[in-house]
């Protein structure tokens, strides 16, 4: 008995002088490894009297668990030394704004297309009107037919259309139904607008569309657009104006040179083109406006009586406006960018100089 108090004292000497992990198991291993001095001592027992044993037994066995559970409590000790070592050593003062962590972190900030498009949410807001959002996959039916824009039209080769390539089995189209596509414009949200809703309604929806088009200057395949409509009874092309006015006279903050002219869209009826003078070039002809010193930015009219039966509305009682303004050349115009491709680009030191969070 006396030597298992010895083993244990000493054990307990050796361990509390230890600080690595490895030191300890070593420890351990010398003492109730297989060949570890309690190992022997319970070995040992074969050869004692069955009194001896009845006592002797359970003190080393008790011997032996007291050495496993102490030296697991020690190498815990040793590993949450460790990591509370670590956090003091990488610990980060966030309330000192020139350490070395916020010296290295760059800000972020909004893209100029973000910032024209929360500006002209928060005007039309302001006017009563909700913003909508619609998918970017869409059917024929949203994108022309509802639209004033049956098959076979020719206006559906004025934006070249980005098709799916399951609609062009005829038998599918018969058994599937309409041909999907990813749209062309925002007008589709006009369509979605008009059948969750009664009038009187007003809405806006910006979003990305997508043709298939050569690019240039001012000209991407995928590019945003921001539509308006709004319906109600006796609205007139000078309610139109004055939305449409209201819109650059917010953003631009300044008198900018428009001009409005006939444009055609099957959906409206009168319709127009408001274009705007080039802020590129002040109007003196660059890449950006063709050389012409304008630029087409805001086509709109009178929604066309098919377009409002197509959305369930009454066309004898109801008519309405819409609009659908070029967002990106908007925001050219706005910061003065003269390469449309640049706001796709992606590249830091075009975005960084734009306004920060
Ligand atoms: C349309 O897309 C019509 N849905 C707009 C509309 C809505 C008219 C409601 C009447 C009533 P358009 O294809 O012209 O129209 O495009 C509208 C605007 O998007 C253009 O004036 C121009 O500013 C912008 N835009 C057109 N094509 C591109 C392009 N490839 N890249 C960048 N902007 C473009």
């Amino acid at each position: 008995m006396a030597d298992l108090e010895k083993a244990k004292h000493d054990f307990l000497t050796k361990l509390q002088t230890l600080t690595k992990e490895a030191d300890i198991l070593n420890l351990k291993s010398e003492y109730v490894g297989k060949t570890g001095i309690v190992s022997e001592m319970l070995k040992s027992l074969k050869d004692m009297s069955p009194d001896e044993r009845k006592l002797f037994g359970p003190k080393a066995n008790e011997l032996k668990d007291f050495i496993h559970d102490q030296s697991a409590i020690f190498i815990a000790k040793i590993e949450i030394e460790e990591i509370n070592k670590k956090l003091a050593e990488e610990k980060i003062d966030i309330s000192l704004t020139d350490n070395i962590f916020f010296k290295s972190v760059k800000h972020g900030g909004f893209h100029p297309r973000t910032l024209i498009q929360q500006e002209i949410e928060d005007i039309f807001l302001s006017m009563g009107f909700d913003v909508l959002d619609g998918p970017h996959i869409e059917d024929e039916f949203h994108n022309f037919e509802a639209l004033n824009i049956p098959a076979d039209h020719p206006a559906r080769d004025m934006q070249d259309t980005f098709w799916f390539n399951d609609p062009h089995n005829p038998e599918d189209v018969a058994k599937n139904g309409k041909k999907h596509l990813l749209r062309t414009h925002t007008s589709t949200i006009q369509v979605r607008g008009m059948l969750s809703r009664k009038p009187p309604f007003r809405f806006i929806a910006p979003g990305v569309v997508f043709r298939c088009e050569r690019t240039d200057a001012s000209h991407e395949m995928v590019f945003t657009q921001l539509e308006g409509m709004m319906v109600g009874e006796n609205i007139s092309v000078a309610n139109l104006i004055y939305f449409m006015k209201t819109i650059l006279k917010e953003i631009f903050k300044r008198d900018v040179e428009v001009r409005l002219r006939p444009g055609f869209f099957p959906f409206v009826e009168p319709g127009f083109e408001l274009d705007i003078r080039c802020l590129i070039c002040e109007g003196k002809g660059c890449s950006v406006c063709k050389q012409i010193g304008w630029v087409e930015l805001l086509p709109c009219g009178m929604v066309h009586p098919n377009v409002l039966e197509s959305g369930g509305i009454d066309s004898e009682k109801y008519n309405g406006f819409a609009f659908g303004l070029g967002l990106d050349r908007l925001v050219m115009m706005k910061y003065g960018i003269d390469d449309i491709r640049h706001l796709q680009s992606g590249d830091l030191r075009f975005n960084s100089q734009f306004k920060l969070f």
